[in-house]
């Protein structure tokens, strides 16, 4: 049922006495909000009343004849109503898997999305280096699941550092999972360099971290334990195992892909996010592998807040907004040069700086 004036009668309420048309005027072109904030966001903003024939789910996946709904454990093809359409934010992603919603149930397992729920969180993407719009991976997620293989493919740790710090914006709980580590014996020695290093590091940072293999089941029990109960999404290239991982913790039966051996790359074989009910409590999201993470709305200047440790070493810089790149007198540089600072950690950082940089550039 689409939404009525009265729904959002009290919100418009006159409490005193009315400005005049002069005062409404020098009112309305003081208040900003109403330009920083999409129209979805306005619309989201009024209470719904609860309408007793809507029923509440949650988008499982989004395909090219509808939206998935779960209502109940079953799921109902969904359109989305038309309003939502019209929305033309820089946010690309009007809907997304995870999204609570309420549905008008039309037909048996159909229906229409009449309300999204606001998000409490969300896994977002910049979309290209180019177009500055935002994608929105999956919502209301607890904690994101940021999946790594020692080889086959390549561990990248600035792919870690942008799962991590798209993370901590989005208010989700990082988790670092190492997968494939049956294959560590048979990895290349700089391959075994990086996967030392990266324990080390991120240990040390305090991140949770988890070495893992579908092959052994070597922390499958482990990675099943955190799951219960929270929505988490596994994130990562492709080829590293999200699905392979969800499989041998849940007993799913998800597309499993080969990896090329030319080229150590996944085939990309799960194509769209699938959020799926855990038996014992809780959901879990698997991903398309994606070839750029790009962090959404970040500054230079903020990156450095992500790295904890260079922004500590970073207080001894001789400039006060020391970049860490090329100004004189820099802690940072002085730590990597004299090994106190790991070149990883450094690598992944001006990288991150570089890419952001660039995205900068006017175009
Ligand atoms: N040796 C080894 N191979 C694994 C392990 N886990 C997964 N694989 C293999 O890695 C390949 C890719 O696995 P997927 O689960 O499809 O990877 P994915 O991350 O879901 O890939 P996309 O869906 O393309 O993003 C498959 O050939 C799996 O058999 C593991 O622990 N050890
Ligand atoms: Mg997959
Ligand atoms: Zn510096």
């Amino acid at each position: 049922m689409p939404w009525t004036p009265e729904d959002y009668a009290e919100d418009f309420e006159d409490k005193g006495k009315r400005p005049s048309r002069k005062e409404r005027k020098i009112l309305s072109e003081k208040d900003r909000s109403k330009y920083k904030k999409t129209d979805l966001e306005k619309k989201q903003q009024f209470p719904i009343k609860p309408n007793p024939t809507h029923a509440r789910g949650r988008v499982t996946s989004i395909k090219s004849d509808g939206i998935i709904v779960d209502l109940n454990h079953t799921p109902h093809l969904c359109t989305l109503r038309g309003i939502f359409k019209k929305d033309k934010s820089l946010q690309k992603t009007i809907i997304a898997v995870g999204d609570f919603v309420h549905v008008l149930i039309t037909a048996p397992e159909e229906g229409c999305i009449m309300h999204i729920e606001s998000r409490y969180s969300h896994l977002s993407r910049s979309e290209t280096l180019s177009q500055k719009k935002q994608q929105i991976l999956a919502a209301n997620i607890d904690q994101v699941i940021i999946t790594a293989s020692i080889v086959a493919p390549t561990l990248k740790p600035t792919l870690i550092d942008r799962y991590l710090i798209a993370a901590q914006k989005g208010n989700m709980q990082p988790i670092i999972v190492i997968n494939k580590i049956d294959l560590l014996d048979q990895a290349q020695a700089e391959e075994q360099a990086i996967y030392h290093e990266v324990c080390k590091c991120y240990s040390q940072l305090g991140f949770p971290l988890l070495l893992i293999s579908t092959e052994t089941q070597q922390g499958v029990d482990e990675l099943r334990a955190l799951m219960k109960d929270k929505t988490s999404v596994f994130s990562g290239q492709s080829g590293v195992g999200k699905s392979s991982l969800i499989n041998a913790s849940l007993g799913t039966d998800l597309a499993i892909g080969d990896v090329t051996e030319r080229t150590r790359k996944g085939m990309h074989t799960t194509t769209s996010a699938e959020l799926i009910r855990l038996p014992n409590g809780g959901f879990v999201v698997d991903t398309p592998g994606i070839k750029s993470f790009g962090i959404w709305d970040i500054e230079l200047e903020d990156v450095r807040l992500y790295f904890p440790d260079l922004h500590t070493l970073g207080h001894n810089c001789q400039y006060l907004n020391c970049s860490h790149l090329h100004e004189p007198g820099c802690a940072v540089k002085d730590a990597l040069e004299n090994s106190t600072l790991s070149a990883l950690r450094y690598d992944s950082y001006s990288s991150l700086m570089a890419s952001i940089a660039e995205k900068h550039k006017p175009r």
